[in-house]
């Protein structure tokens, strides 16, 4: 609509991408080089996705810089001079700032634009996408809308009642926050909160730590990264960057394993924990081979880092607080931490279970729980996001015959390789749900998708604009399959985010898929196959699929 109410004719565009963080930037960029009018809506005022959203204090990277970042321009990746071993916010944030102004992006990208609705036009063979500031349309629609991206704050009531400033860690204000001589509490304990509480507890008149379930987290041993170091990543880069995207399973290169931790001897064991404790980072999971899929080998594990959690914390009954038990370690993303169980040493740190003495409510004052009321001045949520589903289901979405992707999803995401879905032709996700996504080095996934997503498109084009979606038997097979990968490791047996089970009421359905490596050599093998579970109709023709979703 104008600004005097009458209709303006939507914009027209051959791809619209939805957010403009590392997957959305890449695409764009891509889409252009491929002769392609593209656009990019994104909700923030800036690029960077999560790195825009989530400026809490300590926010960093556990994947390595050299690692996480792009690797389709060798000048960029030449130039771009990473500071240390692991990044932090800021100066990924810059990253992605540069890159942003060196390939000239933003004149193809809206910002503080929301994407509200998209409704697949069939007769037209289009999308059509009402955002928070008009309409537009395009033949492609791309979400690369983030798999935590929206940020979910806990269910507990009175929230709004606090008199003080809550802050959500996902959602952090641009400014900074000046927690001096503040009383302050931070609720949740995942990767978020075990970045942030070192921080603040060096800030704050006193921090007080409400934790629900324990988390499994080892030492970063982040450190300047040396000349030396980006000199033999420079040297190595293409033989490196090819093994991330082909053979390793998470896309990450760790030190291989030693065996099995089930029958590694105690004194190899030990040492090969010890050492990879003291090198740090996620480095730490990948000592055996065994970990994922044997319980026992799993406890082995676990109990050498609750042993390393008893030694570092004073106080006893904190450090048994603070070991989790209920769960396998690694089923959870594990926490990669600078100085988070050595906070419970200072004095103006104290850590409450929940699992004791659960929260009643949020009072004007501060927090109630069943052992009574303490006052803050602040409220730190680092509750985490409605990860994978959430941003997408944000978005009113309709494919063939108006079918909802919320009625589609509703049990569970349902999409073929993570990427598209029956249904919904000309819509693809980049890491959705049904790939490796958050198992993975994000970039590694988003570069793969970005080039998939691009070659469907040229398939499309040698096939006079046919329109593209997933076969919905290649679809059902391949949820189903993502379900049997999970179900032969323990990942299930954790209540994790990768289950939805941190968003009450979400199915409880394993969505990411287990295995880079796997991912791709079944992908090729789908796109040697001339693109096998997908499906192409001649253009116009889409209304006549199934309603059925
Ligand atoms: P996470 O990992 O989902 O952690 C959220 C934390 O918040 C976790 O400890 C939750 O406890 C806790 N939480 C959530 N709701 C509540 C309520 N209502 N009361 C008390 N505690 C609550 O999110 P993060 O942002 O830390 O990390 C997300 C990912 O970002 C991470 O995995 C990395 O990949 C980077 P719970 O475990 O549910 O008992």
């Amino acid at each position: 609509m104008t600004q005097n109410g009458a209709s303006a004719a939507p914009e027209s565009f051959d791809a619209i991408v939805v957010g403009a963080g590392f997957g959305g930037m890449h695409m764009l960029h891509s889409l252009r080089g491929m002769g392609l009018r593209a656009v990019a809506f994104e909700t923030g005022t800036g690029v960077g996705g999560t790195w825009f959203w989530n400026r809490y204090p300590g926010a960093r990277c556990d994947v390595e810089s050299m690692q996480y970042s792009y690797s389709w321009d060798a000048d960029l990746q030449r130039d771009w001079r990473w500071t240390e071993r692991y990044a932090s916010q800021p100066e990924i944030l810059k990253y992605a700032n540069h890159v942003a102004d060196r390939f000239d992006l933003r004149r193809d990208i809206r910002f503080e634009t929301r994407v509200e609705a998209a409704t697949w036009d069939a007769a037209r063979s289009l999308w059509r996408v009402r955002t928070s500031a008009g309409e537009a349309e395009a033949t492609w629609l791309i979400l690369a809308t983030g798999c935590l991206s929206a940020a979910k704050k806990p269910e507990i009531p009175g929230l709004d009642d606090f008199q003080g400033p809550v802050y959500h860690t996902g959602d952090w204000p641009h400014e900074g926050v000046d927690f001096a001589g503040k009383r302050v509490a931070v609720i949740g304990t995942g990767s978020s909160g075990i970045q942030a509480i070192p921080e603040i507890a060096r800030q704050a008149a006193s921090l007080t730590v409400y934790q629900r379930t324990p988390n499994y987290s080892v030492p970063a041993s982040n450190r300047p990264l040396e000349d030396a170091d980006f000199a033999e990543w420079q040297a190595e880069y293409p033989e490196r960057r090819r093994f991330a995207r082909e053979e390793a399973p998470g896309g990450i290169l760790y030190e291989p394993p030693i065996g099995e931790a089930l029958t590694v001897d105690e004194a190899a064991f030990k040492k090969e924990m010890d050492r990879r404790w003291i090198v740090g980072g996620p480095n730490f999971r990948a000592a055996f081979t065994d970990v994922m899929v044997d319980a026992d080998a799993n406890t082995r594990v676990a109990d050498y880092v609750r042993d390393r959690v008893r030694a570092i914390v004073d106080d006893p009954q904190t450090a048994e607080d603070l070991c989790p038990t209920d769960y396998p370690i690694f089923t959870k993303r594990i926490c990669v931490d600078t100085g988070y169980f050595q906070t419970f040493n200072r004095p103006n740190v104290s850590l409450v279970n929940l699992r004791r003495t659960p929260i009643e409510a949020i009072t004007p004052r501060g927090i109630r729980t069943t052992a009574g009321e303490q006052a803050f001045d602040a409220i730190v949520c680092a509750t985490g996001f409605d990860a994978m589903t959430g941003a997408i289901l944000a978005i009113d979405i309709r494919g063939e015959q108006g079918a909802r992707i919320a009625d589609k999803w509703a049990e569970g995401p349902r999409a073929y390789l993570g990427l598209a879905l029956a249904g919904f032709p000309n819509m693809f996700t980049i890491t959705g749900p049904g790939s490796p996504s958050v198992l993975s080095n994000m970039i590694v996934s988003i570069e793969y998708h970005v080039e998939l997503i691009g070659r469907l498109i040229e398939a499309s084009k040698a096939r006079q604009g046919a329109v593209v979606a997933a076969d919905r038997a290649a679809e059902d097979a391949w949820v189903t399959h993502v379900g049997e990968v999970a179900a032969q490791t323990l990942y299930p047996r954790a209540a994790s985010w990768y289950m939805g089970a941190n968003v009450p009421g979400k199915p409880r359905v394993f969505m990411p898929y287990l295995g880079v490596d796997a991912y791709r050599k079944r992908v090729e093998a789908a796109a040697a196959e001339d693109w096998r579970g997908f499906d192409f109709q001649p253009a116009g023709q889409g209304a006549e699929a199934t309603a059925s979703v």
